[in-house]
């Protein structure tokens, strides 16, 4: 029965998703069992009782016996369906004692992870193998869902309140997750990975952030721009979005919304990346969120470089 589950469903990352899974697959195959049963009995009556010349349909009124049995027996299959779905409920909602803490921010349409340890992170979340990991989440705006595919973990994320939910990464390796609730134009970009680590490569991406020293400034750029979600609001190309394209922004004169002109230059485009509401580009919402303490002073002088390659284009 495993090539059916691996056929229709994601890979498993955590024990509860194989839990999830084997719900899921029982579920499965008893509408599989009912179906071919009612099916079967209708096809086997079609034929069996065809009508025929001089037939008189019996009077029926009611059958104790198969009114009974049409009821008990379901009511037993949900009961089991119902308190089997109230255990897995009830562990997806109340995370270990001992689970580490994240902190998770939705904003149209980025994902921000805070750590305890004050590091912070855009759409890429790295956690610990086999290290129960808990969520806390709230939105800045509209109401978002975290959804973590292979942990089979699903809550939405609103304005105004904290939700939370955890599971225990067991399969180390890159995992995929995504908003689950369409939360405006940007929606199918709000996306990202998640990484389970050893521990050695958790340690070490505390400490780096992840990013290989030896990269040059404006590559670096290049990177962050897609993975810190930069590209979900600025084209490189001039074309319009959510935010002012990059393209021929560095070296040239930036109106405000104010009505004051500034020239793009470094300390322009740096103060821009890290207090987005500081100088606020005219014709555009101040909707950018604030990078302040999100990004290293390494990479925002790569994005600040790259910017700049942009600039004459
Ligand atoms: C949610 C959408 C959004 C995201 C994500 C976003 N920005 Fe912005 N950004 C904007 C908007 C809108 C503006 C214009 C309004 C303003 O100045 O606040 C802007 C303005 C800017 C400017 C000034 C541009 C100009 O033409 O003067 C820079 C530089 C910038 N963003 C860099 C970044 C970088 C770097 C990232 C990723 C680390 C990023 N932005 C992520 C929406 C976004
Ligand atoms: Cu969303």
């Amino acid at each position: 029965m495993e090539w059916l589950r691996s056929l229709i469903l994601p890979a498993q990352g955590s024990p509860y998703a194989a839990q999830v899974d084997t719900f899921y697959m029982f579920l499965v195959w008893l509408s599989v069992f009912f179906f071919l049963l009612i099916a079967g009995v209708a096809v086997y009556s079609v034929i069996r009782f065809r009508h025929k010349p001089g037939d008189v349909t019996p009077h029926w009124t009611h059958n104790n016996k198969l009114e009974f049995a049409w009821t008990v027996i379901p009511l037993a299959i949900l009961m089991v369906i119902f308190v089997w779905g109230v255990k897995g409920y009830m562990e997806a909602a109340v995370p270990p004692g001992d689970a580490q803490e994240i902190r998770v921010t939705a904003k149209k349409w980025v994902w921000q992870f805070e750590y305890p340890d004050g590091t912070r992170a855009i759409n890429e979340l790295h956690v610990q193998v086999n290290k129960p990991v808990k969520f806390v989440m709230s939105s800045e705006d509209v109401i978002h869902d975290f959804f973590v595919v292979d942990m089979r973990v699903k809550h939405d994320i609103l304005p105004d309140r904290y939700t939370e939910i955890w599971f225990n990464p067991t399969v180390v390796g890159k995992h995929h997750f995504e908003c689950a609730e369409y939360c405006g134009r940007g929606h199918s970009d709000m996306g990202g990975t998640l990484y389970v680590d050893d521990d050695a490569s958790y340690q070490k991406w505390l400490e780096t952030g992840g990013v290989d020293a030896s990269i040059p400034l404006d590559k670096l750029g290049s990177m962050l721009y897609e993975s810190k979600g930069c590209s979900s609001c600025h084209t490189i190309d001039g074309s319009p979005s959510q935010g002012p394209s990059w393209k021929g922004v560095f070296g040239h004169p930036v109106q405000l919304s104010d009505g004051r002109t500034v020239i793009a230059d470094e300390n322009y485009i740096r103060e821009s990346i890290l207090v987005s509401g500081a100088k606020i580009v005219k014709g555009y919402d101040n909707i950018m969120p604030v990078f302040q303490g999100v990004l290293r002073q390494r990479e925002v002088d790569g994005l600040v470089a790259y910017i700049k390659t942009l600039g004459n284009k």
